[in-house]
This record gives C-alpha cells, structure tokens and sequence, in this order.
C-alpha cells in the first residue's frame, strides 16, 4: 500500500489531515468517503475497537433522487491518531457534508412545500436544509478542513443531467473561492477516461482556473485516491521559493538596470503564481525571459512545500551588466583591461577622497584622513629636556581637504528690441519653471546655455592666481598644524 502521499499530506498539514467533502447533493460525496475511509484509513487502524466504531460510522449512500445526507457527520467522529511507518503521527478526519440543493431532487421540501429544517452541530434548533448546505460548507471549509473536494458530476450516472450538477457546481466553486483553503474539484462519472470527460475536465480547468479530477468514485482505486491527493497537495500555497542564481548577481544594486529588471520580473512572477502547481509556470515564465539562459526546478517537496529553482545567466548578460557597471560597452579583452586599469586608478583616489566627498555634499567641508602607507616617519631622535631624555618620533602625513564653494557665473546676451527680448524671456521663463532641462540644452547665438555658463565658471576658477592657491595651502597648513582651535588672518 502507497502511503508516502499520505505521509507528505499529514506533514504539510501538521498532522492534522481534515478533508471536508461539499458539493452539490446526490453527486457521491458519501460515497467518495466511504471508500476512501476503507482504503486509505481503516488499513492503517491497529486498534479492534476504533476499527469497528469507524466501520459503523461510515456514510450511508443511497440511489434515487431521494438525498441521504440531512445533516453533517464527521467520520470518525472523534478523532484518531494514526501512526505510518512508525515516525509520521497524523490525526485524519474527512467531513460529509448536507449537499447543495438539485431543484428537481426530493427529500429538501416538506409534502406542503415549505423548507425541511435539519439538525446541525453549530445550531442548537434545526434550520433549513438549503441553509444547512450553504452555513455547513463555510463552517466546515472554514474551520473543519484543510483541503477540500469539490463533489460534482457530469450526469453519467443516477437521475440528473449535467446541467443540474453544473449550475450547483458554480454555487459551490464561487463559495469555496472566498477562502483561502486549497481544494480540488471532482467530477464523479462512470468513464473517467473518456474523450469526451477528459475535454470537460480541461473546459472546467479552464473556466474556475481550479484543478479538477474526473474519478469513478464507486469503483474508485488506491491509486486514483493517492492521485487526486497529490493534486489537493499542488493546490496548496508555495512555503518557501528559493532561486539560486548565479552569485554575481547577487552582488549587484538593485539600480543596475539588469538587477532591477530581475527584481521586477521575480516580483511579477510571485506575485501572480503562489501555488505548489505553479511552480512549473515560473519556470515556463523565467525561461521565456531574456534575463535567464536556462531555468531547472531542483527540488520540489510537497511535504514542506518547498521549490528550489537553479537558474543560470548567459554570458551575453553578463557582458551587459560588465558594460553597464564600466559606462560603456566592452567587447574585447583590452577594452575590458583598460577599463580595470583605470578603475584601479580611480579606486585608489575614491579610497582616499570618497567618503569625504559623502562629508563635503552635506556640510561643504572634511579633510580626507590619509591611508596608513601614506604616513612618512622621519629618523627617531633623541630629545633633552633639562637633566632628563626622551625621544622624538615625528611624522607627516599628506592631507587633501576639500571645500564646496559656490561659483556664480551670469551670460548677459544683448538681443535687439524690447518686444524680441521679451518674446525669449517669455519663452525661457516658461521652460525653466516646466522643464529646466530643455532650457539647459537650448541654444543661443550657436552655443548651448549649459556651456557657456560652465565657460564662465571654468574662466573664474582658471583666475585664481597661482600664489594665491600656494598662500592659501600654506596658510591651512598652519591652521592644522600650529593653529590650536585659534583664528589666523590670511592676507592675500
Ligand atoms: N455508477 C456510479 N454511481 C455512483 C457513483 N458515485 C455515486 N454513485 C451513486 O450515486 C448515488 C448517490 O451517491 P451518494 O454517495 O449517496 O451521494 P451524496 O452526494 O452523498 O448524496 P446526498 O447525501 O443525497 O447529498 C448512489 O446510488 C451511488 O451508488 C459513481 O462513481 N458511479
Ligand atoms: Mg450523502
């Protein structure tokens, strides 16, 4: 006997494997519970007594158009625990449930037409029996399950049409929609494997977007039992995705256009596929991507519903994402080399100034501390001081400080007249409150402004005399080194 679905089913539910059977009536739900109970279960009972008590409450089915089941009847009714191959402990319960009403069967009507009350467990007085089917399926998917069958029929047997089962059918699917539970809908038919039932159980896939079994439920086998169980378990949520990509691009900011697309399209992806039975639907959309060469599910484990997904990057992408990083296209070798080169250099200067020019954006001042290799000892001497000695260890260590001064820089084009001055006026005021950049880029007399206004504070910049520069390095030097918090006047 095939427990190892049974097992992984009792491990995802924690050991708690409550099935609620609702549907529309005369469709076989008891039926269906019957013979699971004696295939699935009872087997597994070692206790005389608790084997016999659950043998007695097994459901009653019945024919006709007459509905059997006028309340719900938990089986067992008390709750067994079951133990398989000795390290898996599960309590099972499946849950028969007072059908939805087929207009034309009998048995839910009083002879004068009024509604047939019933009994059920969360009522202490009876209630209506279209009632008790609607209250009964939301307590019992609800409260009382954790995966639910859906019992429906195509008509191939007993005394309704398809039709009948199938505008219940919508009833029962648009409810169970409203929780969050996983369940599977059953199509109970005396030819499951015919042309004509594998067609409709594809159009019902399609038209509830819900995974739907056909079964003979009468004649129905351990193997078609473990089968329907195994889609139930596809119908519950993903626990844990784990995609393993390459490391590099693990490593890359999410403002690298290759990594925000990733993020978005993983973000997509998930957002859209939750289920167990869509793990191969991420894999179908992650290799249609042209982010991913080539996308293998590792590991898939019903029983902890846990999806390992492998995907690999091309080396195209990865070129990209190296031209990108680098500011320009790199396809060949020395291209790449020169780039490194320079990289190194321009590491070297961001490890000296970098986070000081973080400091200098905010507060418009820091001197960049010097690296420990930057600092030159001079030779130790031996130092005097009256009748006693010490010695003397001096250093001096290269420190670049950096200010943000503010440059102006005006352009004062004469124009012509009155009227065309204020006509250009006009015009740039509007596109520098609405979109200064095109007023950056315009032109005038042949130049752009954003030029011409970086000449004019180059050209301030460029007149700054040398000894000025020299006078005022000298003069910081003596701040640092001598100036002991007090003010020193620099006079130019
Ligand atoms: N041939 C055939 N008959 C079936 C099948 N499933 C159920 N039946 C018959 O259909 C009738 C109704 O089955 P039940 O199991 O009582 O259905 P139910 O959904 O519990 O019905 P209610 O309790 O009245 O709502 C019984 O006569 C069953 O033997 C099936 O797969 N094949
Ligand atoms: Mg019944």
């Amino acid at each position: 006997m095939s427990d190892s679905i049974l097992k992984d089913v009792a491990t995802r539910t924690s050991g708690e494997v409550y099935i609620g059977v609702v549907g529309s009536v005369r469709s076989g739900k008891s039926t269906f519970i019957r013979r699971f109970m004696e295939t699935k279960v009872l087997p597994l009972i070692t206790d005389k007594y608790v084997y016999d008590k659950i043998q007695d409450e097994l459901p009653q089915s019945s024919e006709g158009r007459t509905i059997m089941t006028v309340e719900p009847k938990f089986i067992p009714s008390n709750l067994v625990r079951i133990t398989i191959d000795q390290d898996v402990n599960f309590q099972i319960r499946l849950v028969d449930c007072v059908g939805h009403v087929i207009p034309s069967a009998k048995g839910y009507k009083n002879e004068d037409g009024s509604s047939r009350l019933v009994q059920t467990p969360w009522f202490s007085e009876a209630i209506p029996f279209e009632d008790a089917a609607k209250l009964g399926t939301d307590k019992v998917i609800e409260a009382h399950s954790n995966i639910g069958i859906v019992m429906s029929s195509d008509g191939s047997f007993g005394e309704f049409s398809r039709d009948e089962y199938e505008q219940v059918e919508e009833i029962v699917i648009a409810e169970l929609k409203e929780h969050s539970k996983p369940f599977v809908l059953v199509i109970n038919t005396t030819k499951p494997n015919a042309e004509e039932t594998l067609a409709l159980v594809d159009s019902l896939t399609e038209k509830y977007q819900v995974s739907v079994v056909a079964l003979d439920v009468l004649n129905m086998t351990e193997q078609d039992m473990d089968h329907l169980l195994k889609v139930a378990m596809n119908e519950f949520d993903i626990s844990e995705l784990n995609l393993e990509v390459p490391t590099w691009v693990n490593k890359l900011d999410d403002d690298v256009s290759y990594k925000s697309k990733f993020n978005e399209l993983i973000k997509e992806t998930t957002g859209t596929f939750r289920k167990m039975k869509d793990a191969f639907r991420i894999q179908e959309t992650f290799k249609n991507s042209e982010l991913f060469s080539d996308v293998t599910i590792s590991n898939i484990d019903p029983a902890t519903g846990l999806v390992n997904i492998e995907i690999g990057c091309s080396d195209e992408c990865y070129n990209d994402v190296v031209s990108e990083l680098l500011g320009e296209k790199v396809s060949d070798k020395s291209t790449l080399i020169e780039k490194l080169q320079y990289m190194k250099k321009a590491q070297h200067v961001y490890e000296l100034v970098g986070s000081s020019m973080e400091k200098v954006e905010q507060v418009g001042y820091d001197i960049a501390m010097p690296k420990p290799s930057d600092i030159e000892l001079e030779k130790p001497e031996l130092l005097k001081d009256g009748s006693r000695y010490g010695i003397k260890i001096k250093a001096s260590a290269p420190m670049i400080q950096m200010v943000k001064i503010s440059v102006t820089s005006s352009f004062e084009p004469i124009i012509g007249s009155k009227e065309q001055a204020e006509e250009l006026i006009h015009h740039m005021i509007d596109n520098y409150e609405n979109e200064p950049d095109k007023l950056w880029n315009s032109e005038i007399f042949g130049r752009k402004l954003c030029d011409v206004i970086s000449d004019g504070v180059k050209s301030k910049v460029n007149a700054i005399p040398d000894n000025v520069l020299e006078k005022y390095k000298s003069s910081i030097e003596k701040v640092v080194n001598y100036g002991k918090g007090g003010i020193i006047a620099i006079v130019l």
